[in-house]
């Protein structure tokens, strides 16, 4: 038991510490999600990893522009960090267009083809759980704007392949008015011609956002239950029942699964932490740990927790619940803060919202959103306005204190979703805070007696793997920083070595990273390739700073899918690059401990 404690104690430093700091932080404006702070995350391990070579015929598989619609088959192709190799130009431009349209590595994703395995990330004793034979059925709602056709395919055939057809009411897709041709024409056909009956396409005439595109699939379905999913997740074995149980019990309850993280360099699933929705001042969702009085209970890490928030994406609510408690607000548009305006109203109107530890999602997790609104407007901030004005009560002055410029905007027409607040007879904001999200700090307008100090707690780091030498076989020359290792941004450049000087020493940890003297990550830009790469901060999520020592001495760069290589080994500049991976005397690298 004293482990037990020691555990608990720790989440619950960390679980303060993320709400003390967070006042820290600046409100940006149109900031996508990111995936949770580092300090959530367990470090995650997998197996070794084989690494078979790719062949070019594997390379071939889906990955032109016009040759989507071939499914590769099942498990031809075994996940390897080398999966994003680029071999020539055409494998270049889906890349490249892939980060530009999608914000992801699209090149990974078609060569992943529509189906893949997924680890199970689940909890050893949601295994022995069993569930009710008579579950109601779900209807799957994905609303999808220029989606890369592989993700969303990848979606449609994980839900597909991993939910027992008698719980699987009908897909329903939702295009909101893509503009990108295989969603098109492919896409229509693909789903004529591949897909069961019950998966159905629904086209908008014009776009019109995430919040009324889900209100659009809703209205078409006839599933008990409405499930959402954004069109890039895979879903996780066993996904949909633990969601289902809850609502069958009581149909006021809305549940959401863990969002596992697919990550947008590598397409890597790995598993989430279990972390529950919260907010800030702002107006953004944000990830909070669970506090102790969550954690107890017989059923322990298996039990559903009380969530303030929902991330948004991944939920699934009783249809008719859903409408009686008024869908969306139609008024909000494009993207963000649906999100919190249904989850405070959940709350505060007589229902609960509950994560489920047992069933897990993974989403693609992109550093940028990679769509605008059709006018250019900021919606979040539109959005978030109306919310506040329907639900936050005085509470809203949180909100215009940090954003003062937002107090005269016009929010357009609220009467509807006022007079429905009426209707359902819904608690008070303050209500809400007390007793739903007693974490949350007020300061400023609404000012409570101020929150105790807690201890900071060191970040977890890395495992070292190795430490020393980065020396170049054709030059007899070491990588160094070309000006001084701390300096951010900078190139790093061969030189003659130095065995005593420690700027030229090097840290490879069991998270792939490249650290100079202890200092900083090398780092390529994800967008353009081409620069050259450079010492910035260590992000630790992997990606651009993840490199792997591969065969003929390659120094394989994972998220650009090229090798490092001195430019010109004979020139005294000692300039290096990243380039196609072709065995070459320039691309062979030896770490020296
Ligand atoms: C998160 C949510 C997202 C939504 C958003 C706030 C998760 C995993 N994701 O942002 O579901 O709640 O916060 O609004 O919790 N889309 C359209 N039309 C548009 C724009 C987007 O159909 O005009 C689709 C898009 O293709 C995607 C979904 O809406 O399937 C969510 O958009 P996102 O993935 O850009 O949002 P994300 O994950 O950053
Ligand atoms: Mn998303």
């Amino acid at each position: 038991t004293s482990v037990t404690w020691t555990l608990l104690l720790f989440v619950y430093f960390n679980f303060s510490e993320e709400n003390q700091s967070f006042k820290n932080v600046p409100i940006k404006g149109l900031e996508p999600q990111r995936p949770f702070p580092k300090k959530f995350y367990p470090r995650f391990t997998r197996g070794p990893i084989h690494v078979p070579e790719l062949q070019q015929k594997e390379n071939k598989i889906g990955n032109s522009l016009g040759n989507h619609i071939q499914d590769p088959v099942k498990g031809e192709i075994e996940f390897s960090p080398e999966m994003g190799m680029i071999f020539n130009e055409e494998d270049q431009e889906v890349r490249d267009l892939g980060y530009q349209k999608h914000a992801f590595n699209m090149l990974i994703s078609n060569r992943l083809g529509y189906h893949r395995e997924v680890p199970d990330t689940r909890d050893a004793k949601c295994r022995e759980k069993s569930y009710p034979a008579d579950l109601p059925s779900a209807s799957v709602v994905i609303c999808f704007y220029n989606e890369a056709l592989s993700a969303l395919l990848r979606t449609v055939h994980s839900v597909l392949d991993r939910t027992p057809p008698q719980l699987l009411h009908e897909i329903i897709l939702v295009d909101d008015n893509s503009e990108l041709a295989d969603l098109k024409k492919d896409l229509g056909d693909y789903v004529k011609t591949q897909l069961p009956k019950t998966t159905k396409l629904v086209r908008n005439e014009k776009r019109e956002g995430l919040i009324r595109g889900r209100m659009i699939g809703a209205s078409h379905a006839t599933g008990k239950v409405l499930v959402f999913l954004d069109s890039h997740c895979e879903v996780n074995e066993m996904w949909l029942q633990p969601l289902l149980t809850p609502i069958r019990e009581d149909r006021r309850t809305v549940v959401c699964p863990v969002i596992d993280i697919i990550s947008a360099d590598t397409l890597t699933y790995s598993s989430s932490p279990v972390v529950r929705g919260g907010f800030n001042w702002g107006l953004h969702f944000k990830w909070d740990l669970v506090p102790l009085s969550e954690l107890e209970g017989p059923e322990g890490a298996t039990a559903p927790i009380k969530s303030p928030t929902m991330a948004g994406g991944l939920f699934a609510m009783d249809r008719e619940y859903f409408n009686e408690l008024g869908q969306y607000d139609s008024g909000m548009d494009i993207w963000g803060g649906e999100n919190l305006e249904i989850s405070f109203r959940i709350w505060m109107c007589g229902g609960r919202l509950l994560i489920i530890p047992c069933s897990r999602v993974g989403h693609i997790f992109r550093k940028r959103r990679p769509y605008g609104s059709p006018g250019g407007q900021d919606t979040m901030a539109h959005n978030s306005l109306r919310l506040a004005h329907v639900w936050m009560d005085e509470y809203k002055e949180q909100y215009f204190a940090l954003r003062p410029e937002l107090r005269m905007r016009n929010y357009g027409n609220i009467t509807d979703r006022v007079e429905l607040r009426k209707r359902l007879n819904c608690k008070s904001f303050k209500w809400y805070l007390d007793n739903i999200y007693p974490e949350m700090q007020i300061s400023g307008p609404n000012a409570k007696a101020p929150q105790p100090v807690f201890i900071n707690r060191a970040q977890k780091r890395p495992k070292v793997i190795q430490r020393g030498r980065l020396y170049h076989l054709q030059t007899n020359k070491c990588l160094v920083a070309q000006g001084h290792p701390s300096q951010k941004g900078g190139l790093v450049v061969v030189r003659e070595c130095d065995y005593n000087d420690q700027n030229q020493v090097w840290i490879y940890n069991e998270d792939h990273e490249l650290i100079l003297n202890n200092l900083l990550c090398l780092d390529v830009s994800e967008t353009r390739s081409s620069d050259p790469p450079r010492l910035m901060k260590c992000h630790g999520s992997g990606g651009s700073q993840q490199w792997t020592f591969g065969k003929n001495n390659r120094l394989y760069q994972v998220s650009v899918g090229q090798c490092l290589k001195v430019v010109d080994p004979l020139s005294h500049k000692g300039y290096v690059t990243v380039a196609i991976c072709d065995g070459s005397l320039p691309q062979q690298w030896h770490f020296e401990s």
